[in-house]
């Protein structure tokens, strides 16, 4: 399968690839409000849920059956590192809210963990390519630590963006806050701006 190359969205956003404040790693650090939670091939169940025409959950082999392409990213956490080139294989965001039908008064949303995380985006920042729901890093399946059996990725937020574990979305008729945006990191949260805190 060929790889979609989407490292250059900083043009979108004016900046340079490395955004301001960010310091460049190789290596992959792990950063989870609470641990690794566990799960089972046999019983995890991903569901669409909300303002959508018809609500829809995905067993996993469901799930990973679903149209679905290879990405080089790059990653910018909050904290200050950015991880370049990652190759995530997974279904876009507009492929799967195309798949439920989202309702005209649908404005935001909210992405579920099931370690309890839950994060927030307005929904036309999730309209877009480059947002996955990954299966895949670099070719093995994403390890437990970084989120597997399934993660959210979000190059052109900061990472906290991206749900690990994620298991629900949640298609919204307003804004609700998600886990690190109601303890003060930014809704918005622009690695190009430095909209870390709000
Ligand atoms: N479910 C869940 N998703 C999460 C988190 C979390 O604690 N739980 N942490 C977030 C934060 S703050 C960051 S920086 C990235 C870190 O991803 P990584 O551990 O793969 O580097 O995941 C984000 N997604
Ligand atoms: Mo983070």
């Amino acid at each position: 399968m060929s790889v979609r190359d989407v490292t250059d969205l900083h043009e979108e956003f004016g900046g340079d690839r490395l955004p301001p404040g960010q310091r460049r790693t190789d290596r992959f650090p792990v950063l989870s409000k609470s641990g690794t939670p566990s799960w089972s091939p046999e019983t995890w169940e991903f569901a669409v849920r909300g303002a959508v025409e018809s609500e829809r959950s995905f067993s996993l082999e469901e799930f990973t059956d679903l149209p679905h392409e290879i990405q080089r990213q790059d990653f910018h956490c909050v904290t200050g590192w950015s991880r370049f080139d990652n190759e995530f294989t997974g279904v876009t965001f507009p492929t799967l809210a195309d798949l439920a039908g989202v309702r005209d008064d649908a404005t935001h949303v909210l992405f579920h963990g099931f370690d309890g995380y839950a994060t927030d985006l307005p929904l036309e920042e999730c309209m877009r390519e480059e947002v996955l729901f990954a299966w895949e890093l670099d070719g093995e399946p994403i390890p437990d630590d970084h989120g597997g059996p399934v993660r959210v990725v979000t190059p052109h937020r900061y990472a906290y963006k991206g749900a690990k574990w994620v298991d629900a979305v949640e298609f919204l008729t307003e804004p609700e806050r998600g886990y690190w945006e109601k303890r003060g990191y930014s809704d918005t949260a622009n690695p190009w701006n430095e909209e870390r805190y709000s």
